[in-house]
């Protein structure tokens, strides 16, 4: 852990935490999860088990138990044991409005990250001199409420290791998840978000946790910490302050808060990127992103995500590969040698 302590995070704070809406409903069903069942159906890759009979403090990551070796990992990852920065799937998709086939993107993304580089021109590091690893994908309950309960317990067990995380979606309700359980470790956390869609409505479809209300939930746990570049379609009665240019959004963060970095891919054009659930004209390109990045190298970034990619609408795998290339830029800028 020696290396991120320049970065201003050490050991997880002893922190006394509000507990959230989301949280209290669902605490309860969590700790059935606890008890050892396998919380839902198979996936391709990495099975989670949830064992162990109690959620306590370090001890917790033990409890996340590999069950099935992951058939690939991301470029250059090893295993998530004894990683600094740790890649998690979390391949979720039920609070998609339009269409779906983001569960699909955690495998895809991996799959994509084969044809790159490890290397980055741009940030002059290499993955390989990084502890990176891979811990698969999470298994996940179908039901929203449940789904980000899961994904927030995973996170929270990483940060209070001091790990960094990267998460692939699953659609944007799982950031919803990711940034409940850095929280729970890190409660003055500010969140950067690229959107195309400003998902401020406070519930779609009678959910709240639906993808379309992502950006206002966030805004609810961070205390308004959260700023939102790329964004061009609105519903109206949006909180303005918080959706910005991409040139602007570095100088709205606090360098001295530990930050989260969530990209929506659809933010990005579509004619770049079009693999995505809810395509949108008019979207940022690629170098933009690249630009982001470099202004915020030197914050204490400590976690991102890239959500939303759709392989069934990826014809030529492009939005994949771009995802995959943004992941190890990204990482590299926030966490390379
Ligand atoms: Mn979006």
């Amino acid at each position: 852990m020696d290396g991120f302590q320049g970065k201003g995070f050490t050991k997880a704070p002893q922190v006394k935490r509000p507990k959230f809406a989301l949280e209290s409903k669902i605490s309860r069903k969590l700790d059935t999860a606890a008890e050892g069942k396998l919380v839902s159906g198979t996936r391709p890759f990495f099975q989670i088990l949830l064992a162990g009979t109690k959620w306590k403090g370090q001890n917790r990551l033990k409890s996340l138990r590999e069950v099935k070796t992951a058939k690939m990992r991301f470029l250059e990852a090893g295993s998530p044991d004894n990683a600094q920065v740790v890649i998690l799937g979390a391949p979720f998709e039920e609070a998609s409005s339009y269409r779906k086939g983001s569960a699909l993107a955690p495998t895809a993304i991996r799959r994509a990250s084969q044809s790159i580089e490890s290397y980055s021109a741009i940030f002059r590091a290499d993955l390989r001199d990084i502890a990176l690893g891979d811990a698969g994908d999470l298994v996940l309950s179908t039901q929203p409420d449940e789904a980000l309960t899961q994904i927030a317990s995973a996170v929270e067990e990483f940060l209070l290791t001091g790990r960094r995380v990267v998460v692939l979606g699953g659609d944007h309700s799982v950031t919803i998840g990711v940034i409940t359980g850095i929280r729970r470790v890190l409660p003055q956390l500010q969140v950067a978000v690229l959107d195309a869609h400003s998902d401020w409505r406070d519930s779609y479809n009678g959910s709240r946790y639906s993808h379309a209300c992502t950006i206002r939930r966030i805004w609810e746990m961070v205390e308004g910490r959260v700023w939102v570049a790329g964004t061009r379609s609105f519903v109206g009665n949006e909180d303005w302050s918080r959706y910005v240019s991409i040139e602007e959004l570095p100088g709205k963060l606090d360098p001295s808060r530990p930050t989260y970095l969530s990209i929506d891919i659809d933010a990005i054009d579509p004619s770049l990127c079009p693999g995505v659930g809810n395509p949108e004209p008019g979207g940022l390109k690629y170098e933009q992103v690249i630009s982001l990045f470099q202004a915020m190298r030197n914050f204490t970034v400590v976690g991102m995500d890239i959500v939303e990619v759709h392989p069934p609408y990826d014809p030529a795998e492009v939005t994949a590969v771009t995802a995959a290339k943004l992941i190890q830029e990204g990482i590299l800028a926030f966490w390379g040698k």
